[in-house]
């Protein structure tokens, strides 16, 4: 996980930054999407100072991928901090709804200031910040109702500016602002290549695959036990239970022996399908800091 940070600093996070605090200016509301599923992992360490108190709505997104008692947890954690929050689906819409009427209300405050200091009435503006493959560019699509930004399953893929408007009241930018993960905790880099938010490339699959069942099989492992049709207790070595993994699905070369590559590609694979269920990966009270203490 060493080399994570290759694409981004510090050419890339510059040129991004800049680009993001002039986008910052023009909008009344910033809608900050999350993965549900890693809510901490999939922030941004400097969003705070970047806002510099301007309002905004925490999104957590795939929520139809996320563990739905886990993204109660995470919305109450939010709202205790005193943000907006709402979970979301931005490939079936769900949540999107919420979502409008939130910003909109936040934005209204400020829009009505301005009228009245004698400023005409104008709809609110709003824009996105996440990180890559969080899924801007589709939540920009649902909101839009046609595909106008182009989404892909690969990191970083979206260029190009102008106005989307959403009903009569909000006016949304169509070009989101890409920020950079916390790539200096190690612990984040896993959770980031466990949910597919970073290319296969950069990331060692033999470390990820056995951070991933360790993870797994202190969290949910009867849920593994059940797909795989192991027993219980699991083996405290996440290579031997990937072993026995490996062994029921037929992940073997010839002479019968493990390929335990094609067994780490099976596993990573059927996660992030969720075949083995919705998982939340992170938690709200985990020892690590907190997303709003960050600085
Ligand atoms: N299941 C599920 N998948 C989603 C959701 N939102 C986005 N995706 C998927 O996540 C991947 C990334 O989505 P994008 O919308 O391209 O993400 P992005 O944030 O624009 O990514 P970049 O442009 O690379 O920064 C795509 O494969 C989407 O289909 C969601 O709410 N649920
Ligand atoms: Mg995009």
């Amino acid at each position: 996980m060493d080399n994570l940070n290759i694409n981004w600093f510090p050419g890339h996070m510059t040129k991004a930054l800049r680009m993001m605090r002039a986008n910052l200016k023009l909008v009344d509301v910033v809608i900050e999407l999350l993965d549900a599923r890693i809510p901490y992992s999939s922030a941004n360490p400097v969003m705070n100072e970047l806002l510099e108190g301007k309002p905004r709505v925490v999104a957590l997104n795939k929520a139809d991928l996320a563990d739905p008692e886990w993204t109660k947890k995470w919305i109450k954690h939010f709202s205790t901090q005193g943000h907006q929050v709402v979970a979301l689906d931005a490939m079936t819409g769900s949540g999107t709804k919420a979502l409008v009427s939130q910003v909109e209300q936040l934005g209204y405050q400020k829009a009505t200031k301005l009228v009245s200091k004698g400023v005409n009435a104008r709809a609110v503006r709003a824009m996105i910040l996440g990180i890559p493959n969080v899924g801007k560019s589709s939540l920009i699509n649902n909101l839009n109702g046609v595909n106008v930004a182009r989404v892909a399953d690969k990191p970083g893929v979206t260029r190009g500016k102008q106005w989307i408007k959403i009903g009569r009241n909000l006016e949304l930018l169509d070009t989101p602002g890409v920020l950079w993960p916390k790539f200096e905790d190690v612990e984040v880099g896993f959770r980031l290549a466990i949910t597919g938010a970073i290319k296969e490339d950069i990331y060692d699959l033999e470390k990820v695959a056995v951070r991933m069942l360790t993870l797994l099989s202190e969290q949910y492992p009867e849920r593994l036990i059940e797909r795989y049709n192991l027993t219980a207790p699991l083996p405290e070595d996440p290579t031997e239970i990937l072993e026995l993994i490996g062994k029921r699905r037929g992940c073997l070369r010839s002479g019968g022996i493990i390929d335990y590559e094609k067994a780490r590609r099976l596993i990573l694979k059927e996660f992030r399908d969720t075949k083995l269920g919705r998982f939340t990966l992170d938690r709200p009270g985990e020892i690590r800091v907190l997303v709003d203490t960050e600085k």
